[in-house]
């Protein structure tokens, strides 16, 4: 959404700055003494500033009543929820199979005992972790930016059954 409103404002910017150029362009050959030039300039100048500020008040009041910015309305975008919850001793997720290259937001609590909840890469190197708790959700966010196949280890000792606590998440390219 922004980026769209971003990228539409830039488009329009390049085409005044085009417009401009090209109304230079096809001006500067023309003779005329100093005097005319420098008080027709002024005059030019002064329009399309206020046709550019008159054009970005719009923008800018928008922009303005948006600030600061709603954390989630920009974060969401494309953010992938995953529901991640421990129990002794296996996790149970939303989905096990995420896309590259978008972030993705683990949204992770436990049923029983404490947990962590901590991914590996292919590997086996740990790449980001949080704590899987009883009555809270802890929120972990994490881009895969590689296909392949990740693990989630127990990294909380959490019973007898603990070391056998692993799941496995498929990181697919879109
Ligand atoms: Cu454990």
């Amino acid at each position: 959404m922004y980026q769209q409103v971003a990228w539409i404002v830039s488009v329009v910017l390049i085409a005044l700055l085009a417009i401009a150029f090209i109304y230079v362009a096809a001006h500067s050959s023309k003779n005329g003494d100093s005097a005319k030039v420098a008080a027709a300039t002024g005059r030019w100048r002064n329009r399309l500033l206020l046709g550019v500020t008159l054009l970005c008040l719009p923008v800018v009041a928008y922009t303005l009543t948006t600030l600061p910015y709603a954390r989630h309305a920009i974060s969401n975008m494309g953010v992938v929820e995953v529901q991640a919850k421990g129990y002794q001793w296996y996790w149970v997720l939303s989905q096990t199979e995420l896309p590259v290259g978008r972030p993705i937001e683990f949204q992770v609590t436990s049923a029983d005992v404490n947990h962590g909840f901590a991914i590996y890469g292919p590997d086996m190197k740990i790449l980001t972790q949080t704590q899987g708790m009883p009555g809270v959700t802890n929120v972990l966010r994490y881009t895969f930016e590689q296909p392949g196949t990740y693990k989630i280890l127990c990294l909380e000792y959490c019973g007898v059954g603990h070391h056998t606590m692993m799941s496995e998440l498929h990181v697919v390219a879109q």
